[in-house]
């Protein structure tokens, strides 16, 4: 699939420090980018609605993780997927009588102009599940050879307890797993399951859904099955990263790991799980299917600067829980302008301890709004409003503007 078009981004004259990150997997921060190649993996969208400040938020988060590799000496190397194919997308093409493929590359398009215009960094592969069927056939078959898929009435599952590591990635105990499981895509009801947790590998034909041929009958991937073949395919065992949202946790990321160790015992899946919190709206996590959504498109078609997006989006921590208030898109367009003043100015405060704060903040688990603090500041001492009021470096104007675009992804 066609990703979206790479931002320019400016080279620093200083190295940042090395990464470091929160690993889901062992409530710890741990170092990130262990070769001289960093490997990201981060679940893509489900197109069958626009893009939410939920999903803006994530993106942004693991695309300061590219931007924080990358100023730390490493080369990236980072696959996104594209759910093209599933029971949410069916669902609402059926609803709202557009056919199913036309709704996906509707939506898919729409999110790659979001992103181009939020500045974020395309992946190297962009990878839809359609397009992935081989690949999900190969693993559903290497699954099969380990003896630990089923069938229910034509539907494949996989058996969890195949996997003796099965709840590393979340930590969970099994109450709380089930408690979710039935929420988020799982069906631990249905009769005929060894495990009320055994997951869809590949789901048989249904009168009216799309279906491809496969050695185990006509049928479609199940969800989880989809991130792993393409995670496992495109970057290879042991990748560094994992990412979305914290609500893919339980039970995408930990079906993923569980699978992957299942179908390849050589080595782990990834050596850390990485999760954005949820953004919230009115009380809420903000979710198409609770349609308390503010999309990206309806900023934009509104004229709002998506600087000012993700200016709003980086004052949040990524692993925060919030709530998007409109009164914080208008506090960063006021912001947003006062830095571009301050770096228009003939001479201004230091910036070389801007420089290196900014990429210590983000190179301790993506510190954004502490970077932003930090810019912040010297954009008031800058403009003479500060208590440090000091315009004696004559490059602070073209340092931080290119700090901000590199580090933060704000082009000022
Ligand atoms: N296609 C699957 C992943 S393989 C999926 O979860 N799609 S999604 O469209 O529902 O979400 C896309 C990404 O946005 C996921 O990483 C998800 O965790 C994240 N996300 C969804 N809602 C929110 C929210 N309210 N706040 C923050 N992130 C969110
Ligand atoms: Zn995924």
């Amino acid at each position: 699939m066609r990703a979206w078009p790479a931002p320019e981004i400016p080279a620093l004259p200083v190295r940042a420090p090395s990464v470091r990150l929160f690993d889901s997997s062992t409530q710890t921060l741990a170092p990130s980018g262990g070769g001289p190649e960093a490997r990201l993996y981060v679940c893509g969208i489900t197109p069958y609605d626009a893009t939410h400040m939920g999903h803006a938020a994530t993106y942004v988060a693991f695309d300061l993780l590219v931007r924080a590799w990358r100023n730390s000496g490493l080369t990236t190397r980072y696959v996104q997927n594209v759910t093209d194919v599933d029971d949410p997308l069916l669902e609402r093409a059926e609803r709202v009588h557009v056919d199913w493929v036309e709704l996906a590359e509707r939506e898919t398009e729409l999110f790659r102009h979001d992103l181009t215009a939020m500045r974020v960094i395309p992946p190297d592969d962009y990878i839809g599940a359609v397009e992935s069927i081989p690949l999900v056939i190969d693993l559903i078959g290497l699954l099969q050879e380990a003896g630990s898929v089923y069938e229910v009435e034509g539907d494949l599952y996989f058996s969890v307890t195949a996997d003796p590591r099965f709840g590393a990635v979340s930590g969970w105990d099994r109450a709380r797993m089930e408690a979710v499981f039935g929420e988020r895509g799982g069906d631990p009801e249905r009769v005929g399951k060894r495990d009320p947790l055994d997951c869809v590998v590949w789901r048989r034909e249904r009168p009216g859904e799309p279906a491809w041929d496969s050695p185990f009958g006509r049928g479609r991937p199940g969800w989880h099955i989809e991130c792993t073949a393409i995670a496992r395919t495109h970057l290879g065992a042991a990748f560094d990263v994992q990412g979305g949202g914290s609500d893919l946790v339980f039970p995408h990321h930990e079906m993923c790991a569980s699978e992957a160790h299942v179908a390849y015992p050589d080595g782990p899946f990834a050596h850390a799980f990485v999760h954005a919190g949820m953004v919230g709206y009115a009380g809420e996590k903000m979710s198409k299917s609770r349609g308390n959504l503010v999309f990206v498109s309806q900023l934009r078609n509104s004229d709002v600067d998506p600087m000012a997006i993700r200016l709003t989006l980086l004052q949040q921590h990524y692993r925060s829980d919030w709530e998007w208030v409109d009164s914080m898109l208008w506090d960063s367009v006021d912001m947003l302008a006062e830095w571009r003043r301050a770096v228009s100015v003939e001479s201004g405060s230091p910036a070389q301890p801007v420089v290196e704060g900014v990429l210590a903040a983000l190179a301790e688990d993506l510190d954004a709004p502490r970077a932003v603090a930090l810019i912040e500041d010297w954009a008031q001492a800058t403009l003479g409003h500060g208590h440090l009021a000091d315009t004696s470096d004559p490059h602070a104007g073209t340092m931080i503007r290119a700090l901000a675009d590199a580090a933060l992804g704000l082009e000022l």
